[in-house]
């Protein structure tokens, strides 16, 4: 042990020279500007014209997904996903709620990590973009014609779902790890005896081709590591998936020092295709579990949350030779397969060399049995059979690993600032610049694919600093784009980010720009309160529930004057935006809402309910500047005594 921490502090000592040399790089670099290149002109999309990609950040802590345009940085959207968004009602919408509910109830908030964009044939497609939410497991689907979360589905038996969300090379399967391993099923137990007895879950979601529908197909049942990445195979290793795992040491307590004991842990190669086949002829076991499946009906716009009671495990010594472990240097995080499908490459956090591995001699290693032991069951490869090579002391600290179009890998490393680029196959160092502050992920659009865009780079960085005006002790996380089309990296620019992006993804936009919703069709609006013309306004009482009937349209409310509300009422106002124009969408906002705003959409009907607790006359007014007579677009409620005999009434245009 004592050894680990002399290690560890090394690593703090480096970390702390390292970032010297990062602040004179620096001040060589702010000497320099963007005057010296035309890095400027290379990110500059002038007035009016557009990016050339769509890049979705993870929001981190934030839950959401943030849309950025790229070489510019622009933001363009942030989309709710796991999160409340007062913006535009996500999760205060009754149409909404159901999005955030859990076997643990209304869960309104997340912690997203990793977007993947679907494939067809191991190229991006554009049709969905799916998310993990890690706290709370869960994985989303996001349609790339409505840009709207349209399914979200929580993952039962899991805990941090870190390893989560890719996808494979048809998009067959979302895949989900957890990062903690759990007791299976929860109980109540000593922390103490963890070892041996907790599990870990690798989870494979099925993605129906039409619809996008996610289903759980089998979770397998893992010794209790914490899976911390995983990447799909692709290529000549389509039907397989690989997973880092880090403290395979099942400690319970003081991780940073305890998980960092073997020298090796285990990057865990599962065989997919193999126990899809075994579940399809009926291997594995239903196990009760409660998980929540939540999907956005896009014809009504209403969502839905179903409990699922139970969930096919498939326990890895039930199907021989589907999973094996490779050895890994010292706590991999980033777990990474090149376009190819050939290397597989796992980046130990505290190693000093990136580790290679071979899919071929994988494949040869298994067929002749050359194990070097097992670790429960589970046979474990040896290290020096399946090593491809090992980029030498490329830098320190490193977390992830991003390839080009050219044969090209880019890593980051935390602990010294930087990106190293290097050659798949020779594994020679080619080229180093520092970031700004500490990377963790880096992008390259269509880098987890077959046919990445090798055009940029954009480091994902941890640590902001000094690099915008200050804005008091909570800063934004920092992106920066890199020119890696030639020999050289060239940092570009500099653009903030919302939340904490770990991964993102991007795809060339004209792959999914002209298919853009520009507004709903109310002639296929199916929401079961939708009023699609003004003789069906209309208020209905049921005892203490009150629905209004509502439309809205430049620049009116109908109805706009109400009465007969009482104090103690519950009132659900269904409004339909009767627009059918592109970007002309209109907001409802009323006095003592205990909720949020709601922003409709062109052809679209949503529900949001006021509890009125004061008498008096109130008002609610569009929140979108929507035509020169906006500010006129409001009206008034009538609030009376909860023992009032007035009679419901309502008008538009009356005196
Ligand atoms: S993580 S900074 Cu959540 Cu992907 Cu590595
Ligand atoms: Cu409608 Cu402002």
């Amino acid at each position: 042990m004592k050894k680990t921490i002399q290690y560890l502090f090394s690593l703090v000592l480096i970390a702390g020279l390292v970032s010297c040399n990062n602040g004179d790089n620096q001040k060589k670099l702010r000497g320099q500007g963007g005057l010296a290149t035309n890095a400027a002109e290379r990110v500059y999309v002038a007035p009016g014209e557009h990016d050339e990609y769509y890049g979705f950040f993870s929001g981190g802590f934030s839950g959401q997904l943030g849309v950025y345009g790229l070489p510019s940085g622009r933001l363009l959207k942030v989309l709710p996903v796991f999160s409340q968004n007062p913006e535009n009602g996500w999760g205060y919408t009754e149409e909404t709620k159901p999005m955030l509910n859990t076997s643990f109830g209304f869960v309104p908030w997340d912690d997203s990590h990793h977007p993947d964009i679907s494939q067809t044939d191991g190229v991006l497609d554009g049709r969905w973009i799916f998310i993990n939410g890690n706290n709370t497991p869960r994985i989303a689907r996001i349609g790339l014609e409505t840009f709207k979360t349209e399914e979200i589905i929580e993952i039962p038996n899991s805990a941090g779902n870190h390893s989560s969300s890719f996808i494979t090379e048809n998009t067959e399967y979302v895949v989900a790890g957890t990062r903690f391993s759990i007791p299976v099923p929860q109980r109540d137990m000593s922390i103490k005896e963890y070892k041996g007895n907790f599990k870990g879950a690798l989870t494979f979601i099925s993605v129906d081709q039409e619809t996008g529908r996610m289903a759980i197909k089998f979770q397998l049942m893992m010794p209790g590591f914490n899976y911390d990445l995983s990447h799909p195979g692709r290529d000549k290793s389509h039907g397989w998936f690989f997973f880092t795992t880090y403290n395979t040491e099942e400690s319970h307590t003081l991780l940073e020092v305890n998980a960092s004991q073997n020298d090796k842990d285990f990057i865990a190669a599962v065989n997919w295709k193999k126990i899809e086949e075994y579940v399809n002829n009926g291997g594995g076991k239903m196990t009760p579990t409660r998980y929540a499946h939540n999907v956005m009906d896009m014809d009504s716009h209403v969502a839905t949350s179903t409990i699922i009671e139970e969930v096919l495990t498939v326990d890895p010594l039930d199907v021989p030779g589907a999973v094996f472990f490779l050895p890994t240097p010292k706590s991999p995080h980033g777990c990474d397969v090149d376009p190819t499908g050939e290397y597989i490459i796992g980046n130990g956090k505290l190693s000093a060399d990136l580790t290679v591995h071979s899919f071929t001699k994988m494949l040869d290693a298994i067929e002749n049995e050359k194990f070097d032991g097992e670790a429960y069951g589970i046979p474990i490869l040896n290290f020096e059979d399946i090593l491809a090579g090992v980029v030498k002391q490329p830098g320190l600290g490193p977390l992830h690993t991003e390839f080009d179009d050219k044969g090209n890998a880019y890593t980051t490393f935390f602990i010294s600032s930087e990106v190293v680029k290097w050659k798949v196959g020779t594994w020679e160092v080619l080229d180093r610049q520092p970031v700004f502050y500490s990377v963790g992920h880096g992008m390259i659009p269509g880098g987890n694919s077959r046919k990445p865009f090798g055009k940029y780079f954009v480091a994902m960085n941890k640590i902001t600093k000094d690099r915008y005006l200050p804005t008091g002790p909570e800063l934004t996380h920092s992106a920066q784009l890199f020119d890696i089309t030639g020999d050289k990296m060239e940092l570009l620019l500099d653009f903030p980010t919302i939340g904490e992006p770990h991964y993102a993804a991007a795809i060339p936009a004209e792959i999914i720009k002209d298919k853009s919703k520009q507004f709903y069709r109310l002639s296929d609006n199916k929401h079961p309160h939708a009023t699609l013309k003004s003789s069906d306004v209309r208020i209905e009482r049921n005892g203490k529930e009150v629905h209004v009937y509502m439309t809205m349209i430049r620049s009116h409310f109908n109805p706009d004057n109400i009465e007969g509300i009482k104090v103690g009422d519950k009132v659900y106002f269904h409004v339909t935006n009767l627009e059918q124009d592109f970007d002309v969408p209109h907001g409802f906002a009323i006095i003592g809402a205990n909720n949020a705003e709601m922003l409709i959409m062109p052809g679209a009907t949503e529900t949001l309910v006021w509890e009125p607790k004061q008498v008096g006359v109130w008002p609610f007014y569009c929140t979108d500047f929507c035509s020169a007579l906006h500010q006129e677009m409001q009206g008034y409620v009538r609030v009376s005594p909860a023992d009032s005999n007035l009679p419901l009434s309502w008008s538009v245009g009356e005196d």
